[in-house]
């Protein structure tokens, strides 16, 4: 049902997003699918990927693309400042995630880091780019809301920002849906437990500079990233502790050995999830033209 009418605001969020972008002087890449080394994309309690896709190509072990976050961080140690990517990523996830209505094993997110950026950088830049798409949208795509009968909530700048100690506190240690019930327009949760590659507070251990931005209205997580880890020490000891195979990132240690990876911030959202909260369905799969649900058979 209305597939054309989502699909239609799904290609136009999709020329907004590149424009946007391009216009603040991103530069575009295209995609890596396979590669030795990928997003871990833990430890993070929320994460419920079962296991990582693979295959062997001429001899060697190539991952499937999870995220493309070491790629955007070596991406801008060869001297890029601001870039960008459209990029499928695989995640496999436990089949219990069929109904949370937001995980597909197989989605696009729009990618994308800024070297010597802050935190607050990433949050006005994307600030701005909210509200300026919900006004186009309403312009370009009125006819197509009203028939999904669908009425866009105000993007009121600027977002409020709650730490994730003030979201258990109020919301308890699920805090996701609960609070983004609550809120009437989308909201930053700062500081989560997770991947190596995203920055500790080197004074305060527990605290990290990284963010999610959650949707209201119950729709849940939008977007992730952070400021980086990027200096050799950090990163080793970090890698060590998350156990994980240090051979597999042998080229991206070398170049923070070599003192070229840079400080840099940035985030992904998943365009089905934003396509998923402007048209204000139920199930995030109602945006696939060919379904990637968690726990279901693919047929075609
Ligand atoms: N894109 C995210 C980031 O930039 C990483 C992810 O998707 N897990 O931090």
């Amino acid at each position: 049902m209305h597939e054309k009418e989502i699909l239609g605001i799904e290609s136009e969020i999709l020329r907004f997003g590149v424009d946007y972008f391009q216009d603040k002087g991103f530069t575009q890449l295209l995609p890596v699918m396979l590669s030795p080394i990928t997003d871990p994309l833990g430890p993070d309690p929320n994460s419920s990927v079962i296991k990582t896709g693979e295959i062997e190509y001429c001899g060697q072990k190539l991952q499937l693309m999870q995220s493309m976050i070491l790629h955007k961080q070596i991406a801008i140690s060869k001297g890029l400042d601001k870039i960008f990517i459209l990029s499928p990523n695989i995640r496999l996830e436990h089949p219990k995630r069929m109904k949370s209505g937001k995980h597909l094993f197989e989605f696009t997110q729009l990618d994308f880091e800024i070297k010597d950026a802050k935190m607050t950088d990433v949050f006005e830049l994307m600030e701005e780019y909210y509200s300026k798409l919900f006004i186009h949208l309403k312009k370009t795509k009125s006819k197509e809301l009203k028939i999904l009968k669908r009425v866009l909530p105000e993007m009121k700048l600027p977002f409020p920002k709650l730490h994730t100690r003030e979201l258990i506190e109020k919301f308890g240690e699920y805090w996701e849906l609960k609070a983004s019930k609550y809120y009437k327009i989308p909201f930053w949760a700062i500081s989560h437990k997770r991947e190596f590659y995203d920055k500790s507070d080197p004074k305060k251990s527990g605290e990290y500079f990284n963010y999610d931005l959650v949707y209201p209205e119950g729709f849940g997580e939008a977007l992730s990233g952070g400021e980086r880890d990027h200096e050799y020490k950090i990163l080793m000891k970090k890698i060590k502790d998350h156990k994980l195979d240090q051979k597999k990132y042998e080229y991206y240690i070398k170049l923070a050995k070599a003192g070229k990876l840079k400080p840099t911030a940035g985030a992904g959202f998943g365009i089905e999830r934003l396509t998923r909260f402007v048209c204000g369905l139920k199930h995030v799969g109602e945006v696939q033209l060919f379904k990637r649900i968690p726990g279901k058979r693919v047929e075609v």
